[in-house]
């Protein structure tokens, strides 16, 4: 069966379904593709923290509501380290720019409920999904949708569709650059039925290993441990993820965190990744699809907003004016906020992890950057400013 449309979006996660979004209120019509079914899609837990400018663009285009109502503004975070937190302040060292917790599979339902109720086109549960002639002015995708065998021909495709996807890998790879860096440990993340027993996210240093204390509602905390790589999830009972938890957050000051039911559990491995270009004939990747960063940095998801907005501009800019500049300048543009969010993700993520290779030497390293970043004006501010997201372009 043949069908068309302008813009046809492998993926349906935030990259792609906030493209489909932004390209129908510019009259741009699109069809998102996703081979996993609406439920797992809403379900998956993933990031948790929103950028100023993620959620000036959420709210700009009409996806605010729930986000403002339900969000968490956050005016800071603490990291934690000798026993004792310090505390970083946002707005008095980035003029008043925040973060907000607000979980990216609350943002994903937002923008499927969105995108259904304007009518938009997402085709879940899809099957043999493949990317073709994206290197002439006719591209296609093919897919089978339920018993239908469909052959989509369009304008462009974006290949939202994250790191094991489809649509980088249809790129010849002599016309990519790849640049990786994989770290010897990975998270364990937890959601816990636990009333925050802190009002901001905790960043702890710990010679036991990295915490991450985080939340997403007054109800639920959402907690990480830094594990070994080969970790199996199978391996941590939940009293054994607690004792680690306690062992590394609680202070000298008596504060303790809340138990309660675990509802969810995994292990994300961690790593750097970009692929340049970002872009390939009438193929244009977002997201995940071109990059990774270690969630330290809280960059994932805002990252992949900051792509489709620049997408969804020069998609506007092709089709209403016939111009094919910012299209041309599509990666050229991204890769430098990439790279941004790739050094900072990096940064904090050596600054708090203890690595299996670290001598005395590199841990006094460790502990001597984190007192400056809590004592220094400057320091504090550079940590800051690219927390919340610095300004877009
Ligand atoms: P996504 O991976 O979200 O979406 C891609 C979509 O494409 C998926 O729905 C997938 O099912 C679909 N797809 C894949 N192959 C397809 C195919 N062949 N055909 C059709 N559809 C296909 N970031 C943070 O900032 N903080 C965190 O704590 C954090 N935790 C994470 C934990 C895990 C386990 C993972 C994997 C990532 C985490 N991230 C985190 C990063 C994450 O939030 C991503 O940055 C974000 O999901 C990027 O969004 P997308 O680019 O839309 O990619
Ligand atoms: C989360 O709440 O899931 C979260 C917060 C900050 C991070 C990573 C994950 O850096």
């Amino acid at each position: 069966m043949s069908a068309r449309t302008q813009v046809a979006i492998v993926g349906a996660g935030p990259a792609g379904l906030l493209l489909s979004h932004l390209l129908h209120r510019d009259g741009i019509e699109s069809v998102v593709i996703e081979n996993r079914n609406r439920d797992y899609v809403e379900q998956r837990v993933r990031a948790g923290v929103l950028e100023q400018g993620s959620v000036d663009l959420l709210n700009e285009s009409g996806l605010g509501e729930r986000m403002r109502r339900e969000g968490l503004v956050h005016q800071g975070i603490e990291l934690r380290f000798d026993g004792f937190g310090h505390r970083i302040d946002f707005p008095s060292l980035t003029g008043g720019r925040s973060i907000t917790v607000y979980g990216q599979q609350e943002v994903v339902k937002d923008l499927i409920a969105t995108r259904l109720g304007a009518g938009g086109v997402v085709h879940f549960g899809v099957s043999d999904v493949a990317v073709h002639d994206f290197h002439t002015d006719h591209p296609r995708v093919t897919y089978r949708n339920g018993s239908k065998s469909i052959d989509l021909a369009c304008d462009v495709i974006a290949g939202c569709d994250g790191f094991h996807g489809i649509c980088r890998q249809a790129i010849p790879t002599a016309a990519l650059s790849v640049f990786e860096r994989v770290y010897p440990f990975a998270w364990l993340g937890i959601l816990a039925q636990a009333a925050p027993t802190h009002d901001e996210l905790i960043y702890a240093y710990h010679p036991r290993g990295f915490a991450l204390y985080s939340m997403r509602s007054p109800e639920i905390t959402r907690l990480y441990l830094q594990v070994s790589p080969e970790e199996d999830v199978a391996g941590w009972p939940d009293e054994r993820i607690w004792g680690e938890l306690h062992r590394r957050l609680e202070t000298g000051d008596g504060w303790k965190l809340l138990e309660g039911a675990v509802l969810e559990k995994s292990v994300t491995g961690m790593r750097s990744f970009v692929t340049e270009p970002m872009q390939h004939g009438r193929l244009f990747l977002a997201g995940d699809a071109a990059h990774i960063v270690p969630p330290t940095g809280a960059k994932g998801m805002n990252l992949a907003v900051a792509d489709v907005r620049v997408l969804s501009r020069a998609l506007r800019s092709f089709f209403k004016e016939h111009r094919s500049d910012e299209l041309d300048a599509y990666s050229a543009t991204c890769l430098k906020r990439v790279w941004r969010a790739e050094h900072f993700s990096w940064w904090m993520t050596t600054m708090l992890h203890r690595f299996p290779t670290d001598d005395a030497f590199q841990q006094r390293l460790q502990l001597s950057q984190l007192r400056y970043v809590t004592s220094s004006r400057a320091a504090a501010t550079s940590l800051a400013e690219n927390y919340v997201g610095l300004p877009f372009e």
